[in-house]
């Protein structure tokens, strides 16, 4: 066999379990896990004494050149899939955005085309369906049964250019349910904020501060409020993408406290920095980091954003990477509502998890692996293939030095991006070597991305972790009970309806 590879002496950490085990790899697969493995000669052997050796990141969000708002983000799937590995991420999920009048089918062949042969680490794609129409639901179908794709994106904002009505969105969960596809939610109420933009506008707010103010916290808690309550009437699962808020953290752990089937993705950025530079002085700063939602100016959001990862009020962490440069940023420099919306995190999301998380003493090893990778893998079908060290799972590995340290700089990224929203960030937890497909592409902190190298990954309909829930619910219309006080509840509402 070609392509061999031992990782010896690390701590293994999956998302249940810290072990000490050698990890053998062959032709990009993990094939032994343990202790004294007989492994043949000529094999190279990476000493992982002292540092973890992880299943690499998944990240679920990503806008490689995305053409928004007049500009192109600079990441291409070359430069944003080198990035992402650099920083220990070894899937990235991004986003099938039609163009005009693209159908959903031209729009998913248009990105293969463009990301399978730059792509340097294994990817898979969502499809953003900006439109409804009556192609749609037939599109959808096609692409779950013939092309892998398993979710879809549904937005609440971006008004006359994306945004679905609520009937719509009653009409595509339904279709991904019916599916087994997981629907995706951008929750942003399109026309509060369309009405704030031009009140703002016309009272002579043009800067970056008009930003935040045309979307605070209760209009991105609204909508995801208005999507979790349509999604448990249809008991259909729902994904709401890049919480960036304490208000809309609190919805979906709340929703998920009474027992809905909501998953919750925090936007990376929100847990290393607060937003409050969008309202100060330097303005290349503050449009730099226009992104929706927001980033908050709230200075507690940060460690509450991570408080709740920690307690599993939110399950996952995306970077909702869409770099626009310092020139495109500025074709907002008159007015807030042209400044192209995204900002970096690719390649910093896992360090930035980590320090706020483990190295801050709050989250353990395990919840790290559960909310930058594990967690991702369930919910859009990659499990166990990723997410896991396991034998037969992709050897997509991260060995992280938990006690090395480095400064966040532009000077210093592998992002296109001529600049980086946490520049000057100290962050402990640094990826020493990072396993691709069983190909070492950071190499003693020394990134070696190969152009092309990863593959499309299809994902399967019916994710079990997801599906089961769904079906265990469909036999109880009214909700599952979790205890005895739930259950007495629910029959007294039975009684109710049996009169
Ligand atoms: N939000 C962003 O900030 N950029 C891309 C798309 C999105 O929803
Ligand atoms: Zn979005
Ligand atoms: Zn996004």
């Amino acid at each position: 066999a070609q392509n061999r590879l031992l990782i010896k002496n690390g701590k293994v950490v999956n998302e249940d379990n810290i072990f000490d085990a050698d990890v053998y790899i062959e032709d990009g697969i993990i094939k032994q896990l343990g202790r004294n493995l007989i492994i043949p000669g000529g094999t190279r052997t990476i000493d992982a004494r002292g540092k973890f050796v992880m299943p690499g990141g998944i990240d679920p969000h990503t806008h490689f050149e995305l053409e928004l708002m007049g500009a192109t983000s600079v990441d291409d799937f070359y430069q944003g899939t080198k990035a992402a590995v650099a920083g220990g991420t070894t899937t990235i999920i991004d986003f099938v955005i039609p163009k005009g009048e693209e159908s959903l089918l031209e729009a998913y062949e248009r990105y293969r085309i463009t990301a399978d042969e730059k792509v340097c680490c294994d990817y898979t794609l969502h499809v953003g369906v900006t439109s409804w129409n009556n192609r749609t639901r037939e599109e959808m179908a096609t692409l779950v049964q013939q092309h892998g794709i398993n979710s879809f994106k549904f937005f609440m904002a971006y008004r006359d250019l994306f945004m679905l009505r609520d009937p719509e969105l009653i009409e595509a969960f339904k279709v991904c349910k019916s599916l087994g596809a997981v629907a995706m939610i951008h929750a942003e109420n399109g026309d509060i904020i369309y009405e704030n933009t031009k009140k703002l506008l016309a009272a002579g707010v043009t800067g970056p501060e008009g930003h935040e103010m045309s979307r605070p916290e209760e209009v991105e808690a609204e909508a995801v409020n208005r999507a979790c309550v349509i999604a448990n009437q249809l008991n259909s699962p729902l994904y709401v993408t890049a919480v960036s808020s304490k208000s809309a953290a609190d919805v979906v752990s709340g929703k998920r406290a009474d027992g809905a089937l909501i998953y919750g993705e925090v936007l990376a950025a929100s847990l290393g920095i607060d937003g409050s530079a969008q309202y100060e002085q330097d303005v290349l700063r503050a449009r730099s980091l226009v992104t929706s939602p927001p980033l908050r100016p709230d200075p507690t959001t940060p460690t509450y954003l991570i408080e709740q990862i920690v307690q599993d009020g939110l399950q996952v962490t995306g970077s909702d990477n869409c770099t626009f440069n310092s020139d495109q940023k500025a074709l907002g420099k008159h007015d807030f509502s042209k400044i192209p919306n995204g900002v970096n995190g690719v390649e910093d999301r896992m360090s930035i998890v980590w320090h706020k998380g483990v190295y801050n003493g709050i989250m353990d090893p395990t919840r790290f692996v559960a909310v930058t990778s594990t967690n991702a893998a369930k919910i859009f079908n990659l499990y166990p293939r990723k997410g896991v060290i396991a034998v037969g799972s992709d050897a997509d590995i991260v060995v992280w030095d938990p006690s090395s340290n480095r400064v966040i700089s532009a000077e210093t990224h592998h992002q296109a991006c001529d600049f980086n929203i946490f520049e000057g960030m100290e962050v402990y937890g640094v990826p020493e070597y990072v396993v691709v497909g069983g190909r070492v592409c950071v190499d003693e902190c020394d990134l070696k991305a190969v152009h092309g190298f990863g593959k499309f990954i299809e994902c399967p309909a019916y994710p079990s972790y997801v599906y089961e829930v769904v079906e265990e619910r469909e036999k109880r219309p009214r909700g599952v009970a979790r205890s005895e006080a739930e259950a007495r509840k629910y029959a007294e509402e039975e009684a109710v309806f049996d009169k």
